[in-house]
């Protein structure tokens, strides 16, 4: 019998709604002698009237994993493991490991005095930084000092390599990857550094200080490399850049004060297949539900709330990671009074974007909230 063959009669007009006789049944199995198959079995199944997204919505709370993934540390070396990794694994996706979609993301923790094995591969990468002091990340010889909710890039074919400074302490941050998507499309190389190693070829930092200036690029600098030259998005201007934006607008109905990471030299995403914003709900804010295409992976960097995905409520705080599928419905709450809270999202909407892929819509009914089933 077909491996796939799947009939879902759906009565439509136009689609496939053919009844099982023996003889088409051993038409099939002919068939797939000659690995081929027809397609009227499957069609249904292959061309949703939707997208259907395989993850399904998850809360990775970090009260949860932290003692895990800080137990990793006396388990193995980061030479050992190449990378002292936990990974996030969406329970709906059974053939890749993916946290959301085609994103993978894990926690990494490393040593004070330690340093990863420098590679490159054709993934593009990010890091948010969640605890600890001294971490730096080299990428093609630009060293980057990192703390707390800075986010840094490892765009494809940069040779990188993270560390944490001897007089440091235990540093943990999330990594997010493009993998499953980069291995989907069948085009991942990986390489280890010839010497193992990076050497640091500029200033320290000068990547964030030479572009990452509000509404300045340099006038000598070129840059074509499709992914941004900033590489480093620190905390401080970021958290004052959404204030600044909270104090003369009310943002987006869906999203409140949201802001993208750009590459500023085109104001498009960071990198090309993965953008990255941050996100302020004020006190009290309860955005409308909208769902679009493409996956979304959040991070909350401050304070707390809740989300309701496709009718159901996820609770979380700070540190905890939780994702979004593609095309769910989706609304945040802030139920502080006083405090805001903040998102940090990766997601894969340039993929999207350039694909022509991009669809939205905004929940019509119930005053633009979700009933809560
Ligand atoms: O540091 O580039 O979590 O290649 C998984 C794969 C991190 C990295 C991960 C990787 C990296």
């Amino acid at each position: 019998m077909a491996k796939v063959r799947e009939n879902h009669r759906e009565n439509v007009a136009g689609r496939a709604n053919v009844e099982d006789t023996p003889e088409l049944l051993a038409y099939y199995d002919e068939l797939e002698k000659f690995e081929a198959g027809a397609l009227w079995t499957v069609a249904n199944k292959i061309e949703p009237w939707e997208p259907v997204s395989q993850s399904i919505p998850v809360v990775w709370r970090y009260k949860d994993l932290r003692e895990h993934v800080l137990k990793s540390l006396e388990l193995v070396t980061a030479e050992k493991a190449g990378r002292r990794v936990i990974y996030m694994n969406n329970p709906g996706r059974t053939d890749v490991a993916a946290a959301v979609g085609w994103i993978y993301a894990g926690l990494q923790v490393m040593n004070p005095g330690e340093v990863a094995t420098a590679h490159r591969h054709s993934a593009s990468a990010i890091r948010f930084i969640m605890e600890g002091t001294g971490a730096y990340t080299v990428v093609d010889g630009h060293k980057m000092t990192l703390g707390e909710n800075d986010f840094v890039l490892t765009p494809n074919g940069t040779w990188h390599e993270h560390a944490v400074e001897a007089d440091g302490s235990v540093c943990i941050w999330q990594d997010g990857l493009d993998i499953p998507f980069v291995n989907a499309m069948e085009a991942n190389f990986f390489q280890v550094h010839p010497d193992l190693s990076e050497p640091v070829a500029f200033p320290v930092d000068d990547m964030t200080k030479t572009w990452g200036n509000a509404g300045l690029t340099p006038s000598s600098g070129d840059w074509d490399k499709g992914y941004s030259p900033m590489f480093k998005y620190e905390w401080a201007p970021t958290y004052e850049a959404l204030t600044k934006y909270a104090s003369c607008s009310d943002g987006s109905p869906y999203d409140g004060i949201m802001m993208e990471y750009v590459n500023p030299t085109n104001n498009g995403p960071v990198m090309k297949t993965m953008g990255a914003s941050m996100q302020m709900l004020r006190p009290g804010e309860h955005t409308k539900a909208h769902r679009h295409t493409g996956s979304y992976l959040y991070h909350c960097a401050k304070g707390s709330g809740h989300s309701i995905i496709n009718g159901k409520r996820y609770d979380w705080s700070e540190r905890d990671i939780f994702c979004v599928p593609s095309w769910a419905w989706h609304e945040h709450v802030n139920a502080s009074a006083t405090d805001d809270a903040c998102l940090f999202c990766l997601n894969d909407l340039p993929v999207m974007r350039a694909l022509g892929l991009y669809r939205e819509e905004a929940l019509g009914e119930n005053n633009g909230n979700q009933p809560i089933v």
